[in-house]
């Protein structure tokens, strides 16, 4: 456990900290002795509204979190209810705060939301980029020795037929050597909004001499520790087919009694973490800035997975606490390889100390558990895909009964 005192970083701005792992991340570092101000729009919440969706864990409004953090804790969290598309209000915030370090989790961060159609993608990469740049000129302006800690994704990378490194790689070309960007491509115009913010923020980090470290976060799953106190505390859980990530999904659509939703063939092959595990990388980015004028980039997942094999070892284990359990190949919505080479490194975090929380059996009892207590909150037409990357195409076959595919046991 590090000591606050001997870490240069005491006050954390988190961007996006009434989110799924800005949450987590605010109350595990303001447990550590951080000085937390929580910056959100409370967007993400309007589109939830938007889209009738809703979080299976209910969530508590944001002042009567920080409300219940207090009383159980004895801690207090800052607010600051800022867009960061908007320069003066968050300029003002970070003026007043003087932030050390600013955690920017906030942004619109689901893949088939981007692909929705020309309006979502818009709001997508002109949002993210948006925020972002206000962020760097903020810091380049107000806060210039501050450490911007960035929410990258492991995506950027996409699924090359060579070893994914961790933000850079040595090329030999013509005789001469260089390292440089790891090449990127990435499966959606929101995956392609952290592609465009890596660019941006290495440039700004090497011409206005900023400390800043990419975060290529895979997949997240799971609850942290410092939500489980109090209801008010809860942190969100998404399974709907927007904002809803695979093992979550595959979770809840096992209590629901719904076949487990494998896309294609399911040998798309990812990276993944338990959200423990993205706190404590949240804590290790902190306490490790870089020097001024280089991006830092770490990989920041513990292991990686097909999607098939994930449906099958949370089949197995609904099955052996009595859950019919099957296996679903659905029409695709998404276009992306579902059978690829994938290797990709991440020794940077576990060499600065993580200890992962690795996926077994007990891990997926316990999200089974979550589902089951919150059963009664499970609505069924959240679950299948409605948005395809060729919208098109997918709503002709979807339209199509019999081109929804086929159960397996
Ligand atoms: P989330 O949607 O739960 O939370 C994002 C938060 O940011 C929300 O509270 C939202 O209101 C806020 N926000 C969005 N736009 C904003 C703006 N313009 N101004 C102020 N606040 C704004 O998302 P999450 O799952 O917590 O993801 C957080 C970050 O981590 C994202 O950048 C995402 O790309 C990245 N990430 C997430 C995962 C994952 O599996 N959840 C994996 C890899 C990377
Ligand atoms: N998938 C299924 N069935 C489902 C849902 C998803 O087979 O019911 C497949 C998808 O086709 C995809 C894989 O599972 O191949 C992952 O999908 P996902 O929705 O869990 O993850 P993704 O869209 O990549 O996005 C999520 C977060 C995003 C983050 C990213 C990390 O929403 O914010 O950036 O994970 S990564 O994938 O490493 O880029």
């Amino acid at each position: 456990m590090p000591n606050v005192e001997n870490v240069t970083s005491k006050r954390v701005m988190v961007v996006g900290g009434d989110g799924y792992c800005g949450w987590a991340t605010a109350l595990h570092l303001s447990r550590l002795g951080y000085e937390i101000t929580i910056v959100d729009n409370l967007i993400r919440r309007h589109w939830d509204a938007t889209h009738l969706l809703d979080s299976l864990i209910p969530i508590a409004p944001i002042d009567r979190r920080i409300a219940a953090w207090q009383r159980s804790s004895g801690k207090t969290i800052g607010l600051q209810l800022i867009d960061v598309r908007e320069y003066a209000p968050l300029a003002a915030a970070i003026e007043s705060f003087r932030p050390d370090t600013i955690v920017h989790f906030g942004q619109q961060r689901s893949a088939p939301f981007s692909m929705i159609d020309r309006e979502h993608t818009v709001l997508t990469q002109v949002g993210n980029l948006t925020g972002t740049l206000n962020i760097l000129y903020a810091m380049r302006d107000i806060v210039p020795n501050a450490h911007l800690v960035k929410l990258g994704t492991m995506g950027e990378y996409g699924t090359p037929n060579i070893d994914i490194e961790e933000g850079y790689i040595e090329i030999e070309h013509n005789g001469r050597k260089d390292v440089l960007p790891y090449p990127k491509q990435p499966g959606s115009f929101y995956h392609l909004s952290k592609v465009h913010d890596s660019d941006n923020i290495a440039f700004a980090s090497r011409v206005w001499n900023l400390r800043a470290t990419d975060l290529n976060q895979g997949v997240v799953y799971g609850l942290s520790e410092e939500t489980a106190g109090h209801p008010d505390l809860a942190n969100r859980f998404d399974y709907d087919a927007l904002f809803g990530t695979v093992l979550n999904r595959f979770c809840v659509e096992a209590v629901a009694g719904h076949p487990l939703t494998v896309y294609g063939a399911g040998g798309q092959t990812r990276s993944f973490i338990d959200l423990r595990d993205t706190v404590a990388c949240l804590e290790l980015s902190i306490a490790n800035p870089p020097a001024p004028g280089r991006l830092q980039v770490f990989n920041q997942f513990t292991e990686i997975c097909s999607v098939f094999e994930l449906a099958e070892r949370v089949q197995r284990v609904a099955r052996a606490r009595g859950i019919a359990c099957t296996i679903e190949h659905r029409e695709n919505p998404r276009i992306e390889r579902e059978a690829h080479y994938y290797k990709a490194k991440n020794t940077s975090l576990l060499g600065l100390g993580l200890q992962p929380h690795l996926l077994d059996d007990r891990t997926i009892e316990t999200m089974l558990d979550i589902a089951a207590t919150h059963r009664g909150r499970i609505s069924p037409a959240l679950i299948p895909p409605h948005v395809g990357w060729d919208a098109r195409a997918f709503e002709a076959t979807t339209n199509d009964e019999s081109a929804v595919a086929h159960a397996t046991s």
